[in-house]
């Protein structure tokens, strides 16, 4: 189905994507309903990455919801001082594999030196300075398709070619950058954006068409958890969404995916390894056939 690397260098870890593997999101962003405090925050960021762990998490994707729909910018400032401690809690007590969802090329610099593993930008490192930072790092770099921005994306999505068409132009122009900026196809990873700048139906849409992506030769990763299409197919809230996550995962993995961005890893593992088992027997039953 793809002819994407097996084998993904990321830092001093090496991700077999031979099969699906899922990334647990880990959320550092203080809410308004803790206290805050620094020491609570990388307690509370170290008790929920071992249980993602634990789980069978592959890596731990790291992030500020700086990037959610209607979000606003955050200073360098506050996220180095949100993200960095927890990298290095997670390279260190964990030796875990670390992503870091961030656009800012210092922070990818800073990020690389921690420890990190693989940067997950969800801008496609268009922001000044961010693709050259990426390159020195050595770091694979997950590319995600978005128009605009977050804080605006959402006000009138619109393609006027197909969603999945132009989602794949856009990712194949960002391939060519990198490659001209110094970062080999070898360390690229694509991402079609599920909620970025998209509708419900160009949602849908997407997920059906979704494996002409596989035709970049590029391992895909996806992240559909608890997002808005689940709930506004099944009129259920965040904390209601995960059986919808669960049969989108499947789809996704049944058309290619080979990394699955999820907050409820235990029940994604297994749904993944299940759908995955099923597809392996159809590609040993149809070489069987074939010869
Ligand atoms: C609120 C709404 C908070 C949406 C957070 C979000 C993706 C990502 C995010 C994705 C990659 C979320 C999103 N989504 N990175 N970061 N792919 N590569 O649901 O789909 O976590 S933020």
């Amino acid at each position: 189905m793809t002819d994407s690397p097996a084998v993904l260098r990321c830092g001093k870890h090496l991700l077999d994507l031979s099969r699906p593997r899922v990334m647990g999101i880990l959320n550092v962003t203080p809410d308004s309903f803790s206290d805050g405090g620094r020491h609570n925050q990388l307690d509370d960021a170290r008790r929920h990455a071992e249980r993602l762990l634990k789980e069978g998490a592959a890596i731990i994707d790291v992030g500020g919801e700086s990037t959610r729909p209607g979000a606003e910018a955050v200073p360098l400032d506050q996220e180095r001082e949100r993200v960095l401690p927890v990298v290095e809690m997670l390279v260190q007590e964990f030796d875990a594999l670390v992503s870091v969802d961030t656009s800012t090329p210092e922070l990818i610099t800073e990020v690389a030196a921690a420890g990190g593993g693989l940067i997950n930008d969800v801008r496609s490192l268009v922001r000044p300075g961010a693709m050259q930072a990426a390159a020195m790092t050595g770091l694979p770099v997950c590319l995600m398709h978005m128009l605009g921005e977050p804080q605006t994306m959402q006000a009138a999505p619109h393609y006027d070619r197909s969603v999945e068409i132009e989602v794949a132009d856009f990712l194949s122009a960002r391939v060519a950058e990198c490659e001209a900026a110094g970062i080999p196809r070898s360390r690229l990873l694509l991402d079609p954006g599920f909620g970025f700048a998209k509708t419900l139906e160009h949602n849908l849409e997407l997920l059906n068409r979704m494996a002409m992506l596989n035709t970049l030769g590029l391992p895909l990763l996806v992240g559909m958890s608890r997002k808005s299409m689940i709930g506004k197919t099944l009129g259920r809230a965040v904390d209601e969404r995960l059986p919808g996550g669960l049969a989108l995962s499947v789809m996704a993995v049944e058309r290619g995916a080979r990394i699955v961005r999820v907050h409820d890893v235990a029940p994604t593992v297994d749904a993944v390894d299940m759908a995955w088992a099923v597809l392996q027997e159809r590609a040993v039953s149809e070489r069987g056939e074939h010869e």
